[in-house]
């Protein structure tokens, strides 16, 4: 039995190291909350996965923190952490804003693994010692540009590529990689840039043997997937649709999609996670990692969930020279030959946050305590 008996939330801001461009917009900084966790057996790390804008979410960093202060850690100080099945259902009331429950869901769960000296990927039931990455692309100025910066990746050792799409830049720009690698891991990412009326494009792109097209629909539609899914030889990977284990339930139930892209933050922490990594299990969809340019701390804890046995297709999980020059978490993650990355074995998260590197980006911070 853990008392919990002080949270530090901090606001971040850490330079990415590239502009990263999606169908709905262009990110040159990554803004986050990472929070910190003491008590009485030990502190830990979460991160928060939510942006400034709410675009790829409704979240935001300031609807985060407001529901992070004002009704997620105050459960934690009420009753004393046991697991991570008691502190979702301390907070089971609470209506979405799951990005807000992942990061503290997410150091309790590091706290609870280190408490019984186990890493968080044993603590899991991960089986994997190493998990297969690839690395997400932008949206670039030309096909020519893309082709550039794929190489670029490749020449890294990552063997799975994902191109971000949007309508005007989306089969010139298929059609230019799978041109200069005719035999390389592809997919796409639409982010929700599309809909039915696309049905005719979208099909055009099933020359390029794509792995999956990752969420062309609604942020939040599931029908029209499975409308589409009949259409298209390429496998549909829904992101943004999937928020629960009962969406996913819908998703596989309509056929909506082949794959389903899992983001602890999206789907409201590891536990819910990993319930979807099960239900996905039995009925044979694989499933991946996704990734919101995490600092190390999420990126620890995305590797552990990735380490699950279902975990079978490469995640966005790239090195962490691909995000930050100066990630405020130590060690930095290396991309292995194979395209692989290790998944860390210490025991709780497996990184340690460097203050000092904290320090330099944190716009600002505020401690709370139980009473
Ligand atoms: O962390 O490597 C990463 C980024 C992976 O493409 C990525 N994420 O829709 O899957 C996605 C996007 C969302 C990023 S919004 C900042
Ligand atoms: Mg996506």
């Amino acid at each position: 039995m853990i008392h919990v008996e002080q949270v530090t939330l901090y606001h971040i801001a850490l330079p990415l190291v590239s502009p990263f461009e999606t169908s709905f917009g262009r990110q040159t900084v990554r803004d986050a909350i990472l929070l910190e966790l003491h008590s009485d057996a030990g502190s830990s790390w979460g991160e928060c996965v939510a942006a400034e804008a709410p675009a790829y979410s409704y979240e935001t960093n300031d609807t985060a923190w407001s529901v992070l202060a004002r009704y997620l850690i105050p459960t934690l100080f009420d009753q004393p952490l046991h697991d991570l099945a008691g502190l979702h259902a301390g907070w089971a009331w609470v209506r979405g804003h799951n990005m807000a429950k992942a990061a503290l869901a997410g150091a309790a769960a590091a706290l609870l693994a280190q408490v019984q000296g186990q890493s968080l990927a044993a603590y899991l039931g991960g089986t994997r010692s190493q998990v297969p990455v690839g690395v997400s692309i932008g949206i670039q100025e030309s096909p020519a540009k893309l082709v550039d910066v794929a190489t670029a990746y490749l020449g890294q050792g990552y063997r799975r590529l994902k191109v971000k799409i949007k309508p005007g830049k989306d089969v010139r720009y298929l059609a230019a990689v799978r041109k200069a690698f005719p035999d390389m891991a592809l997919m796409a990412d639409a982010n929700s840039a599309y809909t039915l009326e696309d049905v005719d494009l979208l099909r055009r792109l099933d020359e390029f043997n794509l792995l999956m097209i990752e969420q062309p629909l609604d942020h939040d539609d599931i029908y029209e997937h499975s409308l589409l899914q009949r259409e298209l030889q390429t496998p549909i990977c829904l992101d943004e649709s999937i928020h629960s284990l009962l969406h996913a339930r819908a998703a596989l139930a309509l056929g909506s999609c082949r794959v389903i892209n899992i983001k602890v933050g999206r789907v409201g922490g590891l536990l819910p996670a990993r319930q979807i990594h099960d239900l996905c299990q039995t009925q044979g969809i694989p499933v991946w990692c996704g990734g919101m340019l995490e600092t190390g701390v999420g990126r620890a804890a995305n590797l552990a969930i990735a380490s699950l046995p279902n975990f079978t297709l490469p995640g966005d999980i790239s090195a962490s020279s691909r995000y930050y020059t100066h990630d405020i978490a130590a060690p930095i993650f290396e991309l292995n030959p194979g395209s692989t990355i290790t998944v860390p074995t210490a025991p709780g998260l497996g990184v340690t946050v460097d203050r000092t590197a904290l320090a330099r980006v944190t716009q600002h911070s505020q401690t709370f305590r139980p009473g």
